[in-house]
C-alpha cells in the first residue's frame, strides 16, 4: 500500500489549493443503487433468501431459515482472515475445497513420543445453531476433535474422531443443536514412539440453522466511473425487527480485484459516512444479517453509494464527508483536503481515526527493544508505527500488543539521534497521526 508522508501531503494540499482557487472545476456526483433479486444475485450468497417479492422495489434480502450445510469455502473467499491454523497453513483450504482426497495437515511431529497437535480455526460469518458434523480423516495413532465457541475464546469439545486411515465419510449428530460463530478443528499426534506423526483432515462439512446470512455485492457491480475521486455516503434502506441486526463492512479497489482491507462493521444507520474507505474506484458492500429468534429475519431492500467524480475543484464533492473533528481547519482547507486525498487523514497532533493522547517513557533509554506505550483511540494490531527524526531514517517499530486504547511498541534506539522523534502511526486504511516531538533521546 502506498504511504504518502505527511509533509508531502502539506504541499501538495497547499499547491492544489493554489491552483484550484485560480481556475476552480467542477465535480459531479453519481450513484450506484442495489434493490432487485438480480443485483443480489449477482454477488456473493451465504444463508441469504432472495425469493421475497417486495414491490415496487422488487426483491429484497433476508435470512434463510431452513437448514443448511454451512459454506465454509465461501466464508474463507468472503475474508481470508477468517481462517487461522498453527500448523500447515499451506493447505489449510483443503479442509472445505469439496474433494476428500485432499487434506489439510501432514507431518504434526517427528521424534520419539512427541505427541503434538495442530490447530485449525474458522471464524463464521455469524451464529448458527449447529446439529451436524461430517468429517473424513486420517489420524494414526492420535486423533482429531472438533470444537465450537461463541466468542472465539472458550471452545468446547463436540466431536472425537480417531481412525488410523481415510474411512470415508464419518457422520456425528449433536443433539441438542449447539450454538456456534467459531468452528475449531485439532489433530493430535499420537503419544507412542514413532519416527513421525502424520494427521490428516481431508474435509469436514457442519450443518445447521443458521442465525446469520451474508451478502457482499460483485467486484464491479458499484463502480465510481473512470474519473472516480471519492466515495461519500452509504444510504440503505431495511426492515430490523427487535432481536435481529444488520451491518456493514466495506472495501474498495482500483481495479476490482485487487481489495484494500475490510473496514470495522459498521451497524445500520440511516446514512453512513463513507470517508474512512480508502478512495478508489470499486466499492464492495458486506452485509451482515443476524437475529437471536429464528422465526424472525431482517430484510435489506436497498443500498445507494453515493461518489464525487469529475473534476477536483472546489466547489463540487464532499459535503459532510471532511473530518469534523478538526476545528483549526478553515474551510476552504477542509474541501481541498476532500478533495485530493479524501481518506488519507492528516493532522497536527491529532488525527480522525487514531488518536494519540499519550506516550511513555518520554525520554526512552538508547537501547534495543525500548517499548514505547500509546494511549489513544482506534489503535489497533495492523498499525504501522515509525518514530522520525529529521535528516535521518525513520526507525520501524514492532507493535508488541495493542488494544483500541493502548498499544505497546518496540522500538530499537540503540543508535538513535539525540533530540526530538515524531511518532507517526498508519492504520490499514492508510489514514496517518502524526505526533509531533513525541519523545526525547538525549545521551545517557
Ligand atoms: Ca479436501
Amino acid at each position: 500500500m502506498k504511504k504518502v508522508t505527511s509533509i508531502k501531503i502539506v504541499l501538495i494540499l497547499l499547491l492544489l489549493g493554489a491552483i484550484t482557487r485560480v481556475l476552480p472545476v467542477s465535480a459531479g456526483t453519481g450513484s450506484v443503487t442495489l434493490d432487485s433479486k438480480s443485483d443480489w444475485q449477482a454477488g456473493i450468497n451465504v444463508n441469504t433468501d432472495l425469493n421475497n417479492p417486495n414491490p415496487p422495489i422488487g426483491g429484497d434480502v433476508r435470512i434463510n431459515p431452513s437448514n443448511a450445510k454451512i459454506d465454509l469455502k465461501t466464508i474463507y473467499d468472503i475474508d481470508n482472515t477468517n481462517l487461522t491454523v498453527t500448523m500447515h497453513d499451506e493447505n489449510k483450504t483443503n479442509v472445505f475445497d469439496g474433494n476428500i482426497d485432499t487434506a489439510w495437515g501432514g507431518t504434526i511431529c517427528s521424534g520419539v513420543g512427541c505427541g503434538g497437535t495442530a490447530l485449525w480455526t474458522l471464524k463464521l460469518n455469524g451464529a448458527y445453531n449447529i446439529n451436524q458434523f461430517r468429517v473424513v480423516r486420517e489420524v494414526l495413532l492420535g486423533g482429531a476433535y472438533i470444537y465450537t465457541s461463541t466468542d472465539g475464546v472458550n471452545f468446547s469439545l463436540q466431536v472425537t474422531t480417531m481412525g488410523y486411515k481415510n474411512e470415508g465419510w464419518q457422520t456425528y449428530d449433536i443433539s441438542p443443536p449447539v450454538s456456534a460463530s467459531y468452528l475449531r478443528i485439532k489433530l493430535e499426534g499420537g503419544g507412542m514412539p514413532a519416527p513421525q506423526w502424520v494427521a490428516n483432515l481431508y474435509e469436514l462439512e457442519a450443518y445447521g440453522q443458521p442465525l446469520t446470512a451474508t451478502h457482499v455485492s460483485a467486484a464491479s457491480q458499484i463502480d465510481g466511473t473512470p474519473s472516480f475521486k471519492s466515495w461519500d455516503t452509504f444510504v440503505p434502506v431495511a426492515t430490523i425487527p427487535d432481536k435481529t441486526q444488520v451491518g456493514f463492512r466495506f472495501r474498495t479497489s482500483p481495479d476490482s480485484s485487487n481489495w484494500s482491507a475490510w473496514s470495522a462493521s459498521i451497524p445500520y444507520a440511516s446514512s453512513i459516512s463513507l470517508f474512512v474507505v480508502v478512495q478508489q474506484r470499486y466499492l464492495q458492500v458486506e452485509t451482515t444479517l443476524q437475529t437471536t429468534d429464528q422465526t424472525l429475519t431482517p430484510a435489506l431492500q436497498i443500498y445507494k453509494a453515493f461518489y464525487t467524480s469529475g473534476g477536483g475543484g472546489s466547489g463540487g464533492g464532499c459535503p459532510g464527508v471532511c473530518p469534523p473533528s478538526i476545528t483549526s481547519w478553515s474551510d476552504d482547507y477542509k474541501a481541498n483536503l476532500c478533495q485530493t486525498v479524501h481518506a488519507t487523514v492528516l493532522t497536527g497532533d491529532t488525527a480522525t481515526f487514531i488518536t494519540v493522547t499519550d506516550i511513555k517513557p518520554a525520554h526512552p533509554d538508547k537501547a534495543a527493544g525500548v517499548e514505547l506505550v500509546v494511549t489513544g483511540t482506534h489503535l489497533d494490531a495492523l498499525t504501522e508505527a515509525r518514530l522520525a527524526h529529521t535528516g535521518v531514517a525513520d526507525i520501524v517499530g514492532t507493535i508488541v500488543n495493542a488494544t483500541p486504547s493502548s498499544a505497546s511498541i518496540s522500538f530499537d534506539l540503540t543508535n538513535a539521534a539525540n533530540g526530538s522523534w515524531d511518532l507517526k502511526l498508519t492504520n490499514n486504511l492508510n489514514q496517518i497521526s502524526l505526533k509531533n516531538n513525541a519523545i526525547e533521546i538525549t545521551s545517557n
